[in-house]
C-alpha cells in the first residue's frame, strides 16, 4: 500500500480543544524537538515534515456547547483539516504519522486513512474506548467520542456533517482498555465491537492478544492497518505526562510489542501518537513520556532490537 521510497509524513497537530487541560497541544512540538524526524530518517525513512499545522482558520470563532459537546465547531473544523492533510499524504502512498494533541484528532486521521484505503482496519490502543456519543457522554469532551462519530452512532450533529460514518464495527479492535464508561460498555456490546482490556492482556499475554486482535479485524492479513495509539494506554509509571492517566496499564515492552508486531504485518498505512501532555508532571516525567512517544513511533516504523 505504500509507495517507495518509504515516506513518512509527520502531521504535527498542536491541538487541545477536545479536552479541558492545557498543554496537550505542546505534545507534537516536544516530540519533534526530541529528534523524531532525525530518528525516522536514521531508520531509513524519507521523512516529510513541513512544520506543525496551525489551524489559524479557527481563531476567534464563537463556539458555545451543542448539547453537552464542548468546543464542537473548533473540533470539527480542526479535525476536517486533519482529515484532508492525512488523506492527502495517504493518497500519495505516504505513511502519515499524526502527533497529538488530544485524541479527538483521530476523527480526522481515520477519515483521511479511509479516504485513501477504504478497507483499512483500525487498531485502537488506549485506556479508554473514546466511543461516547453526544447522548452518552458525561464530560462533553470530544476526545472521549471520536470512535462513535466514525461509526455513525448517536444522533447526527449538523456541525460534524463532514464526518462520513465509514468505519465498520468489525474493522475496529481495542487493546489496553481499563476505564470504560457504563454507556460505552453498552455501545461496545450493542455493536459487537471486539476489545481486549488489560484483563485479557494479563490472562493471555500481549503476544497472543495482538494475534487475536489481528485475527478478528484482519483475518487474512490483507487489509491495510491504521494504528491509533493513545499514550495513556501505557501505565502511568511509563508515560506519566498525559491528561487522563489510569493505573494498571501496558508496560513499556507491551506497548512496544504492539507497535513492532503491527509493523511486522507489513500492512501499516497510518499511525497516530496522541495525548502526550508536556505540561503535566515534573521535567523528568515529561522527558520520559516524550521519549516513550518517539520510541513507540520508531517501533511502529520498523525499529528492531537486533
Ligand atoms: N470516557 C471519558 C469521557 O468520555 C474519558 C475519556 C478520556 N479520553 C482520553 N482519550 N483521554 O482516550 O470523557
Ligand atoms: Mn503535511
Ligand atoms: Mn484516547
Ligand atoms: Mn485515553
Amino acid at each position: 500500500f505504500l509507495a517507495s521510497p518509504l515516506t513518512a509524513a509527520i502531521v504535527g497537530c498542536p491541538f487541545s480543544g477536545g479536552q479541558p487541560r492545557v498543554g496537550v497541544d505542546q505534545g507534537p512540538i516536544h516530540m519533534v524537538e526530541a529528534g523524531l524526524v532525525e530518528q525516522l530518517t536514521e531508520l531509513g525513512w524519507k521523512v516529510k515534515f513541513d512544520g506543525h499545522h496551525q489551524f489559524e482558520e479557527v481563531n476567534g470563532i464563537t463556539d458555545p456547547p451543542i448539547g453537552k459537546l464542548k468546543n464542537p465547531r473548533l473540533v470539527s473544523t480542526v479535525t476536517e483539516a486533519v482529515a484532508k492533510a492525512v488523506g492527502g499524504h495517504a493518497n500519495k502512498g505516504e505513511l502519515p504519522v499524526t502527533l497529538g494533541g488530544d485524541h479527538s484528532l483521530a476523527m480526522g486521521t481515520i477519515s483521511g486513512t479511509l479516504d485513501a484505503h477504504p478497507d483499512a482496519c483500525v487498531i485502537w490502543i488506549d485506556a479508554h474506548a473514546d466511543i461516547n456519543t453526544a447522548e452518552s457522554t458525561d464530560s462533553g469532551n470530544i476526545h472521549g467520542m471520536p470512535v462513535s462519530f466514525l461509526l455513525g452512532l448517536g444522533s447526527p450533529i449538523p456541525e460534524f456533517g463532514w464526518v462520513k460514518p465509514i468505519l465498520k464495527p468489525e474493522r475496529l479492535v481495542y487493546i489496553g482498555l481499563r476505564d470504560v464508561d457504563a454507556g460505552e460498555k453498552r455501545i461496545l456490546k450493542e455493536n459487537k465491537i471486539k476489545a481486549f482490556s488489560m484483563h485479557e492482556v494479563d490472562k493471555y499475554g500481549i503476544g497472543k492478544v495482538v494475534e487475536m486482535a489481528l485475527d478478528h479485524v484482519n483475518p487474512k492479513r490483507a487489509f491495510p492497518i491504521h494504528l491509533s495509539f493513545d499514550v495513556d494506554a501505557l501505565d502511568p509509571s511509563v508515560a506519566p505526562s498525559t491528561g487522563t492517566p489510569v493505573r494498571g496499564g501496558l508496560t513499556f515492552r507491551e506497548g512496544h510489542y504492539i507497535c513492532e508486531a503491527i509493523w511486522e504485518t507489513g500492512l501499516l498505512v497510518a499511525l497516530d501518537l496522541m495525548e502526550v501532555n508536556p505540561s503535566l508532571a515534573d521535567a523528568a516525567s515529561v522527558k520520559q513520556t516524550v521519549a516513550v512517544g518517539c520510541s513507540l513511533v520508531r517501533a511502529a516504523l520498523g525499529e528492531t532490537l537486533l
